[in-house]
């Protein structure tokens, strides 16, 4: 504990009016004290804030903060450090990577998913590595992974059900936040009880605040779960639509890491690798990465023509 008596903290967990926050002496259930104000600030973008701005500006799951224990087990939420990253789907403060969990053969292989999650991690500061989780089951999704691991991503191979490459990932997460994402069926919440066996065996989905007869509520954000081995880990519930709001056009070839490697040798800077001439990326970059590269970029630049 600091001179001042406050403890170092991460908030694990936010309810409607409180927060659990994970310091080195345990879990704390605290309240921000007074009005606290975050040292992050909401991005500049005019003065009107959209819903999920409002939603970035408050404490989120995965701020780090200042804890002073209360002599009934209870804390008060002090200060909130400056926030690195934030996702708004789920909504989580400091992801260092988000994990895309896609599965062996069952589910079916939804790459159009797969990358935009990759595209959205990045686009986030966060990393993005590819989970195939039931490895158990037949099927040899090993060239697509391969193509995967040669555009720069770590891909990891797993089974949450035969424990096979679990030990190895959860050493990998064994610092900062870490965000299980993927779509439904593919493993993500049974993935999260190989890796954090005694805490996932508690949770059940729609857990219900013990304050429930008071009036308010269930919780509002994802739940990290400390890794055995360091680190914390949020699952979420699996979903089939993602936007690409808020990147830009140029912004998007960044995060095709094969296509940024390729797009110095694109005759023209700023080249989109829309048919340009003299641009290099066709017959280079894989065909089914670069025709999702292509209807991103048609999105991109819809939602940039809506706010301009
Ligand atoms: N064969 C096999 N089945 C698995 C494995 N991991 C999960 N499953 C099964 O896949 C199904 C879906 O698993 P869940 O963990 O609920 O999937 P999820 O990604 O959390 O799905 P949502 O919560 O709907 O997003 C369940 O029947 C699991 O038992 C695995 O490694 N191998
Ligand atoms: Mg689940
Ligand atoms: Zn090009």
């Amino acid at each position: 504990m600091s001179e001042q008596g406050l403890l170092p903290g991460t908030v694990a967990k936010a309810w409607s009016d409180w927060y659990d926050v994970e310091t080195p002496a345990g879990r704390l259930r605290c309240q921000p004290r007074g009005r606290l104000r975050l040292t992050w600030q909401v991005k500049e973008r005019g003065a009107k804030l959209t819903e999920s701005e409002r939603a970035l500006a408050a404490i989120l799951v995965g701020d780090e903060v200042q804890v002073r224990p209360r002599p009934d087990g209870e804390g008060a939420i002090e200060a909130i450090l400056p926030r690195r990253t934030a996702l708004s789907r789920p909504l989580v403060a400091n992801v260092d990577r988000v994990l895309v969990v896609a599965a062996w053969s069952q589910p079916p292989w939804n790459g159009e998913l797969v990358d935009r999650l990759l595209v959205l991690a990045g686009a986030h500061g966060c990393e993005g590595w590819l989970v195939l989780n039931k490895v158990d089951q037949p099927g040899d999704p090993e060239p697509r992974l391969r193509l995967y691991e040669a555009a720069g991503y770590r891909v990891w191979r797993v089974s949450a059900v035969c424990g096979d490459g679990i030990a190895e990932l959860g050493a990998a997460l064994g610092e900062g936040v870490s965000v299980l994402a993927g779509p439904s069926g593919v493993g993500k919440s049974r993935l999260l009880g190989a890796l954090v066996p005694e805490r996932a065996a508690s949770i059940r989905t729609g857990e219900v605040s013990p304050r429930l007869l008071r009036g308010r509520h269930t919780t509002r954000h994802a739940e990290l779960l400390r890794l055995p081995g360091g680190g914390f880990v949020a699952d979420t519930p699996g979903f089939s639509r993602v936007d690409l709001a808020h990147i830009s056009a140029a912004e998007l070839g960044e995060l095709f890491p094969e296509i940024a490697a390729l797009a110095p040798g694109c005759r023209f800077r700023g080249c989109l690798h829309r048919g340009e001439p003299g641009c290099v990326v066709d017959g280079a970059v894989d065909a089914e990465r670069l025709r999702h590269y292509r209807l991103f970029l048609t999105e991109v630049e819809a939602w940039e023509a809506k706010r301009y």
